[in-house]
């Protein structure tokens, strides 16, 4: 394709990509560094990285090994840069996406500080309307979606909110320069976010106390320094690594069992359990262990128990022990720690438990809950986010006939492919609802290569509009829950399926049936989903 291919000359731009993480500067630089598109970025926050733009806490870390959390396209940008352990802190992974961006000149496409708050499918001309918060209004033929889906902020609104006179930050919107040194700090939360931040914190601080409404399985992270032979051995396999990676499940780049947990012997469970628990990892535990702790209750009880079993060991308090063990199925994102559960034998640190004392309102001096008052100078908010639709349904996002995003998904966000949906022609989602629960770059990676080679053909085929049929939306999301359903992590209130803000919808909001299969549909039978118009506003099904 030639440079600047435009698809229309009278709209602003081929395409506008919203969102400057992982998914929006993969997406900006396919559509114009590869097919030569006019793109417009747009981006909320001050700079590129997205997630690791705004997720500055301490302790901030991915759990994601660092081999796999980068992109796969460019083989010698997987030579060139390198790391240092096998996890990566926030600012390791910031470094990298704005390497990403200066290395592929995406930051002459963006725009930041702008906030997208309509984008509107004009069905006279067949294009995208997209206004910012500054009041720009610009045109283009596709629109690709990479808000995120851990990216919206959940912020639970306690009674007396603005009445605190102490400091309040909330994970996700971490701002520079904060000291927590010697300061009487709360921290309500305890999900993967929470055990990073509290384990990272209770070091610094005078007092620590964490607000826990749901205890927590979690598992080491094993999070070590890999030297420069692990690190060339890895870069020297790196083919091999990312087919393995495309091909699996969880796209974790470890190697997952199919061996049921009650095949073996009980001793031999043990042992696995604890090799496992030893090289650290959730998701290495959790898929890496058995085949069926993640879909059979039994399997997923023997993996619940040794993990409460540690807690047990390591948790010297009874009472705190007892108040960190989880009761119910090993069920959500598993979550993995650097002494988590070895942070309550600190001194400095206690614990309360809101399920059995909620909280009931903030106060000048801190928190209250029905067993006492807790006095803080700072409290913090790792109460995650309005997973997956959340940056979506606070847009005023239309479709055709007008249709608002927030109005379809009414019972529930829906995506074929976790990519598109009907009635939003040439809209493309990057991480949209049903889409693969997994590692997340090669799923990104997946999505935005799948919307490139879709945009392209449409250019060279001289196609006007894509969108899905209603019957492939309905399928798709019916495979969705039958897959989901079919493990335990339906049976959680987590934000996997929307259970974790008060008033969403709990519904499916993941395909579950692992990259590699999702791969291959994609390949083998996603365009059978598909409608393509030829000419404006002429519907000719292909
Ligand atoms: P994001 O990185 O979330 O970027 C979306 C961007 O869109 C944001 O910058 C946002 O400001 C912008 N945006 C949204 N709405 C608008 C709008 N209306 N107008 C303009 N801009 C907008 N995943 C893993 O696979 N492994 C991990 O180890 C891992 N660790 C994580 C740790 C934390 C603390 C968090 C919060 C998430 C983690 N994730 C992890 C998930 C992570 O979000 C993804 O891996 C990945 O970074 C998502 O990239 P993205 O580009 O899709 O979205
Ligand atoms: P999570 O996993 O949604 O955890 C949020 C935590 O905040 C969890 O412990 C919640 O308890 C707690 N929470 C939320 N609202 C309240 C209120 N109102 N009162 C008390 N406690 C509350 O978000 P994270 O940021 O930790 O992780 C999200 C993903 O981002 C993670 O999986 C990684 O992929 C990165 P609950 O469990 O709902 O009872």
């Amino acid at each position: 394709m030639s440079e600047n291919n435009r698809v229309n000359v009278g709209l602003d731009f081929d395409a506008v990509v919203i969102g400057a993480g992982f998914g929006g500067l993969y997406a900006v630089h396919k559509l114009q560094n590869e097919l030569g598109l006019s793109v417009c970025g747009y981006e909320k926050g001050g700079d590129v990285g997205g997630t690791w733009y705004w997720n500055r806490y301490p302790g901030a870390l991915s759990d994601s090994e660092s081999f796999v959390y980068r992109y796969s396209f460019d083989k010698e940008l997987l030579q060139e840069w390198t790391w240092e352990s096998n996890y990566l802190t926030q600012k390791e992974v910031l470094n990298y996406l704005t390497h990403v961006a200066e290395r592929y000149d995406l930051y002459r496409s963006y725009q930041f500080n702008r906030e997208i708050k309509a984008a509107q499918y004009n069905e006279e001309g067949d294009y995208w309307e997209v206004t910012t918060d500054k009041g720009d209004t610009v045109t283009a033929k596709y629109l690709v979606t990479g808000l995120g889906l851990l990216s919206s902020t959940n912020k639970p609104m306690f009674k007396g909110n603005e009445i605190f006179q102490g400091e309040q930050y909330h994970t996700g919107a971490w701002p520079d320069g904060v000291s927590l040194e010697g300061k009487r700090v709360g921290v309500i939360g305890t999900g993967s976010t929470g055990i990073q931040l509290i384990t990272a914190i209770a070091p610094q601080c005078g007092h620590l106390t964490v607000f826990q409404r749901t205890p927590q399985y979690s598992v080491p992270l094993g999070k070590r320094p890999q030297s420069e032979e692990e690190i060339n051995e890895i870069k020297a396999n790196y083919d091999k690594i990312w087919d393995q990676v495309k091909n699996s499940a969880t796209a974790f780049g470890y190697e997952e069992s199919d061996v049921p947990a009650f095949s073996v012997s009980e001793e031999e469970r043990e042992r696995i359990f604890e090799e496992y628990w030893n090289k650290g990892n959730g998701f290495r535990f959790m898929f890496g262990t058995f085949g069926d702790i993640a879909t059979d209750t039994e399997a997923n009880e023997a993996a619940a128990s040794f993990i409460r079993k540690k807690i047990n060991q390591i948790v010297k308090d009874k009472e705190t022990a007892e108040k960190l063990t989880p009761q119910e199925l090993y069920a959500r994102r598993p979550a993995a720690d650097n002494g988590y559960y070895e942070t309550f034998n600190r001194g400095n640190v206690s614990l309360v438990d809101v399920k059995q004392n909620p909280i009931q309102e903030l106060t000048p001096k801190g928190v209250k809950t029905t067993d006492g008052e807790y006095d803080l100078d700072v409290l913090i908010y790792a109460t995650g986010f309005d997973a997956v639709e959340g940056n979506y349904v606070k847009m005023d996002l239309r479709g055709r006939n007008g249709v608002a995003i927030q109005d379809k998904w009414e019972d529930g966000p829906t995506g074929y492919l976790g990519i598109m949906n009907t009635d939003f022609p040439n809209m493309f989602m990057i991480l949209g609802p049903n889409g693969p629960f997994t590692n997340l770059v090669p799923t990104i990676g997946t999505q935005v290569e799948w919307i490139s080679d879709m945009v392209k053909q449409m250019v060279e085929n001289n196609l006007n509009t894509v969108e899905p049929t209603a019957d492939a939306e309905s399928e798709w999301l019916e495979t969705c829950r039958t897959i989901a359903d079919a493990t335990v992590f339906s049976s959680a209130q987590s934000w996997i399926f929307g259970a974790n803000v008060p008033g969403k919808k709990s519904a499916v909001r993941f395909y579950m049936g692992g990259l590699g299969n999702f791969r291959k549909f994609l390949e083998e039978s996603s365009i059978e989903g598909l409608v393509f118009n030829k000419e404006r506003n002429k519907v000719t099904q292909e």
